[in-house]
């Protein structure tokens, strides 16, 4: 099996009260694994691509096969958005940006505040499944958002936006509808509380480069 699910770096109930174990448990557990397990499956019949990394698999899908791209940037999408997501996450957040990323939030939205209701509103207004980005395009700091699992490294014509992503929002239902039910907007206030601002930074020093 050439793709494996990463184990979470913290307890499922290090998140709470913001996100509750059982919904940690059941999207790690559940729904990532699915991802997992349906991207090796899909990848049985195309063997080689399987030396790849996953980021490096789903930025290029064009060299992925017709008859298994769709799974692909599905599952491969899947797999590598949720292991961005849970290394995004701590139950012992700093509170707020720090180091050269506070500096360019500062810069390109006023303050963090700003920030945080525009990231908000591209996450509510993502229509169905998808994730909401702050990302790095051009050396600039951009906010949209992706349908399904699609993420800004699979590129503009797949994605409908480009880049390096800093901080990644899921906000599919299995993300937040035991604890908030239909409440997206109360979920996405309230994941700025454990959000890990030390590996937004990394994420953001790497995408500069
Ligand atoms: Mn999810």
């Amino acid at each position: 099996m050439a793709y494996e699910l990463p184990t979470l770096p913290y307890p499922t109930n290090s998140l709470e009260p913001h996100i509750d174990a059982k919904t940690m448990e059941i999207h790690h557990g559940k729904h990532h694994q699915a991802y997992v397990t349906n991207l090796n499956k899909a990848l049985e019949s195309a063997p080689e691509l399987t030396s790849k990394t996953v980021e490096d698999l789903v930025k290029d899908l064009a060299s992925v096969p017709d008859a298994i791209r769709g799974a692909v940037r599905n599952n491969g999408g899947g797999h590598v958005n949720h292991s961005f997501f849970w290394k995004l996450l701590t139950g012992k957040s700093e509170g707020k940006p720090v180091g050269k990323l506070a500096e360019a939030i500062t810069a390109t939205f006023g303050d963090v505040e700003q920030l945080k209701e525009k990231l908000n509103a591209a996450g509510v207004g993502r229509f169905g499944s998808g994730w909401a980005w702050l990302y790095v395009s051009g050396g600039k700091l951009e906010i949209g958002s992706t349908a399904n699992q699609d993420s800004p490294i699979m590129g503009k014509a797949i994605a409908g936006i480009e880049g390096a992503p800093v901080l990644g929002i899921d906000v599919w239902e299995h993300a937040y509808y035991l604890n908030y039910q239909n409440r997206r907007p109360d979920y996405l206030k309230a994941i700025w509380s454990v959000i890990n601002w030390a590996q937004a930074e990394e994420n953001y020093l790497a995408a500069l480069k």
